[in-house]
C-alpha cells in the first residue's frame, strides 16, 4: 500500500488536509458523474429540513429537483452500484487514509452532493462530527479521530465557484466559531481550494471547512467518503452496513463486520486480524 510522501505528511500535519491529483481516472469521473444523474431519480436519503431534526436525512422516492444540474444531497450510496462499494478502499486514497489513521478504522458514511450554479446559496463553515468534534482537537502528532475524502467530479477554478473551502491549520487551532455573524467562506483566513475533476481532498474531521457559493455557471458534483476510528459509531448505519456481504473481506471489515456477532466489548479491542485485513491488500 502507498504511504504519504514527506511533503504530504508535512501538509497533513500543518494544514489538516491534502490534495491528491487524479485520484479518479477520467473514465471513473464520467461514470460516477452519470451515475449521480441516475441516483437523483431513485429512492434514497435526502435532507428534510423543517421536517426532521437538524442533520437528519429522510427517505424520499427521488430528489426534489430532477434536473441533473439541480441540488442533490444523497446519503448512503452503496446500494446504487458495486462501484460505490469499491470506492470505500479505492487506491491510493484509502492507502493514505490508512497511513494517516492507522489500521483500526471503519467506513462511516458516503454522500453525493451537487451544488447548483447561481442559486443564492452563500456556503457555510463547520467541522464534521457536529457539536462533539467542534471542540475536540487532537495533537499534531496524533492520529485523527475521523477523516473524510472528497472527490471532485467537476473542475473547480477561481473563487466562489462551488469550491471546497478550508481554514488551514484549524484542526489544531480553534477558529472563533461562535461569532455572530459566524465565520464563513468569505471571512479572512478561509482558502477556496481549486482542483480538477478526479482530484481528491483528504481532510480531518476537526478542520473547519465547507462549500463556497457557486457562481461558476455550472453545477459542481462531489462524492464524500468518511472514515472513523473503529470505536466510534458509523454515521450511515447501525452496527454492520446492510450491504456488507457484497464487499471484499477488507470492505466488509470496514463496513462493521468484525467476523463475529456483537457483544459488549466487541469494539474495545479490534479483531486479532485487523492489521492484516486492513493493510494486507484488498483482493476478493
Ligand atoms: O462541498 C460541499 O458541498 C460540502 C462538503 C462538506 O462541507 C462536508 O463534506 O462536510
Amino acid at each position: 500500500m502507498q504511504t504519504l510522501t514527506d511533503r504530504q505528511r508535512q501538509d497533513w500535519h500543518t494544514d489538516g488536509y491534502i490534495r491528491l491529483e487524479g485520484a479518479l481516472s477520467p473514465e471513473q469521473v464520467e461514470r460516477f458523474s452519470a451515475k449521480l444523474d441516475e441516483v437523483r431519480t431513485r429512492p434514497g436519503y435526502e435532507p428534510r429540513p423543517g421536517q426532521l431534526p437538524r442533520g437528519h436525512y429522510g427517505w424520499v422516492e427521488h430528489c426534489d429537483d430532477l434536473n441533473p444540474e439541480g441540488f442533490m444531497d444523497r446519503r448512503d450510496l452503496l446500494s446504487y452500484g458495486q462501484e460505490f462499494i469499491d470506492l470505500i478502499d479505492h487506491s491510493p486514497v484509502f492507502d493514505l487514509i490508512a497511513d494517516i489513521m492507522g489500521p483500526h478504522i471503519a467506513f462511516s458514511m458516503s454522500q453525493a452532493i451537487v451544488r447548483p450554479a447561481n442559486d443564492g446559496f452563500p456556503g457555510y463553515t463547520h467541522t464534521d462530527g457536529g457539536e462533539g468534534q467542534r471542540e475536540v482537537r487532537v495533537m499534531e502528532t496524533s492520529r485523527p479521530i475521523a477523516v473524510k475524502a472528497l472527490y471532485l467530479l467537476t473542475d473547480v477554478e477561481g473563487q466562489n465557484n462551488g469550491n471546497f473551502t478550508v481554514y488551514p491549520g484549524s484542526h489544531l487551532r480553534q477558529i472563533p466559531f461562535d461569532r455572530d455573524p459566524p465565520l464563513g467562506p468569505q471571512s479572512p483566513g478561509c482558502v477556496h481550494l481549486e482542483g480538477k475533476a478526479g482530484d481528491c481532498f483528504i481532510f480531518s474531521h476537526s478542520l473547519w471547512h465547507g462549500p463556497a457559493p457557486n457562481h461558476s455557471g455550472r453545477a459542481r458534483k462531489t462524492l464524500l467518503y468518511n472514515y472513523s476510528q473503529l470505536f466510534l459509531r458509523a454515521y450511515d448505519y447501525d452496527g454492520v452496513h446492510p450491504l456488507a456481504q457484497r464487499g471484499t473481506p477488507r470492505q466488509r471489515r470496514l463496513m462493521g463486520d468484525l467476523g463475529y456477532g456483537f457483544r459488549p466489548g466487541s469494539y474495545f479491542y479490534v479483531p486479532e486480524d485487523q492489521r492484516e485485513v486492513i493493510l494486507g491488500g484488498g483482493g476478493r
